[in-house]
């Protein structure tokens, strides 16, 4: 499985660093979504779903979790831990992110509007969109 981990150019000067991400040019889709999760409690395990369409880019921008990526023939677990790296995950993937740190903010620049029938949130179901087509 190709994992695909960008590392933005981070704007650094004696002030600190400034990380800015633009459509098409940092990003490979049109952003037309911002979210984000923080307070996750301990032990929780988030996603558990796969997309039919929406592409994503998770960014870690605090603390640290891990992503959980599978394609239905092959999983990785990639950990996200600089605010400067940012996981791509495609539509057809798996995911499940864990391991929060308390202090993790896991922001995700989507490519589409919230859409709950975009979710595939049943694994067999994914299996036979993503793998058995
Ligand atoms: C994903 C992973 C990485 C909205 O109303 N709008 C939104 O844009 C989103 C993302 C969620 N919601 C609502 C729907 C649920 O009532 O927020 C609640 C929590 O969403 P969910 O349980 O889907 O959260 P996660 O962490 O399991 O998954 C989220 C995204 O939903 C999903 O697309 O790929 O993060």
């Amino acid at each position: 499985m190709q994992i695909i981990k960008y590392v933005f150019q981070p704007h650094g000067d004696e002030r600190g660093q400034l990380i800015a991400l633009e459509e098409f040019k940092d990003i490979p889709f049109e952003i037309k979504r911002v979210y984000y999760m923080y307070d996750t409690a301990k032990g929780v395990t988030r996603g558990h779903h796969a997309h039919k369409s929406l592409e994503q880019i998770l960014v870690c921008i605090h603390g640290s979790c891990k992503v959980l990526l599978d394609n239905g023939k092959e999983k990785k677990v990639i950990p996200l831990e600089k605010p400067y790296e940012g996981l791509y995950v495609a539509s057809h993937m798996w995911h499940e992110m864990s391991d929060f740190s308390a202090d993790a903010v896991l922001m995700v620049l989507a490519s589409d509007l919230y859409d709950e029938s975009d979710y595939l949130r049943n694994y067999d179901e994914f299996i036979d969109f993503a793998v058995g087509k």
